[in-house]
């Protein structure tokens, strides 16, 4: 229900009376009212005027289930949009990837649950490396996906994701009047002025061949890296001066990331996404060919 509210007075100019909501949802004013206050409680500031009703003034940089999920579902159906289906999230966690192979070995999580934080204890990269990963400042997220496509290709669902978060990144910034570039650098960094602000690896469950983790690291309101990454590390607040609200950035994931991979599923190869992606590379016209990605990703 709150997801539901939430979703109706995001996508409404004006306000919207408690009595529509109540009609809409066939719930009671006190119901209705209980919600309102939670949202206020998670940081929503919501103006309630007599005879008008609620009105949404400003929304907190937070990344719980009900704040993304009611940017993906349509008001007048109630479907979603995108590839998330459910959202999972953690104040805290050693790893998302850690809780996405546990609740896919445990609960038999479904296709397109999202597993998220707030901040990591352990987060980690490719080949063990670690991803620092700091309390209010990323996206630190991992899909778990059943796609019906052969364990050989699944590699290439790295491409679908740097395609995807590329595609959002670019959207969120060009909305808010931002000129950066943001581009992949092969295979899986998104680089914004040539410094990485995302790293995204993918992973197949060792017991289930056919479950598969796009795990995805983005740094969004970072405000200073350590010594260690500070030379090639970066964020999107660091490179526009602007600090954005993240889950609009997994929103727009969630609905390029379905576009792309629906393309990729139905044709089980990268030809039909070759010519989005070499326009998405940070080296476009330098040795990088999407040619060469079959056997290396
Ligand atoms: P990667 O191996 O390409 O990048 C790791 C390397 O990047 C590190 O060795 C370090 O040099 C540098 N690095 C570490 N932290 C950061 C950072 N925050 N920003 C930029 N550079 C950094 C890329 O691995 C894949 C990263 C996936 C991270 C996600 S977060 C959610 C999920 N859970 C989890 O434990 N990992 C993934």
């Amino acid at each position: 229900m709150k997801t539901k509210i939430l979703n109706v007075l995001r996508k409404s100019d004006g306000y919207v009376s408690g009595q529509a909501l109540c009609n809409m949802l066939g719930v009671s004013r006190t119901a209705v009212w209980k919600v309102i206050n939670q949202l206020k409680e998670e940081g929503y500031v919501i103006e309630a005027v007599q005879n008008k009703g609620y009105h949404i003034t400003q929304y907190p940089d937070i990344l719980t289930s009900s704040e993304i999920m009611s940017q993906l579902t349509c008001v007048d159906t109630g479907s979603t949009t995108g590839i998330i289906r459910e959202v999972v999230y953690y104040d805290e966690t050693d790893s998302t990837n850690n809780e996405a192979k546990r609740a896919a070995e445990r609960d038999n999580a479904a296709d397109g649950t999202l597993y998220i934080t707030e901040s990591q204890t352990g987060g980690r990269g490719r080949r063990g490396r670690n991803w620092v990963s700091p309390a209010g400042s990323g996206i630190w997220m991992s899909l778990l996906l059943r796609p019906d496509i052969s364990p050989v290709n699944a590699s290439m669902l790295t491409i679908v994701a740097a395609m995807a978060v590329q595609e959002a990144i670019h959207k969120v910034l060009t909305e808010d009047g931002h000129v950066a570039e943001c581009r992949i650098k092969w295979p899986n960094d998104i680089v914004l002025n040539k410094k990485k602000v995302c790293g995204i690896l993918t992973e197949m469950s060792a017991e289930m061949d056919y479950i598969h983790y796009v795990v995805i690291g983005i740094n969004v309101n970072t405000t200073e890296f350590d010594d260690s990454i500070k030379a090639t590390a970066s964020s999107l607040y660091l490179e526009t001066g602007d600090h954005l609200k993240r889950s609009r950035i997994v929103a727009a994931f969630s609905e390029s990331f379905a576009k792309y991979y629906d393309t990729f599923v139905k044709t089980q190869n990268l030809a039909g996404l070759k010519e989005d992606y070499n326009s998405m590379l940070v080296n476009k016209g330098g040795e990088v060919s999407v040619r060469g990605l079959y056997g290396y990703v």
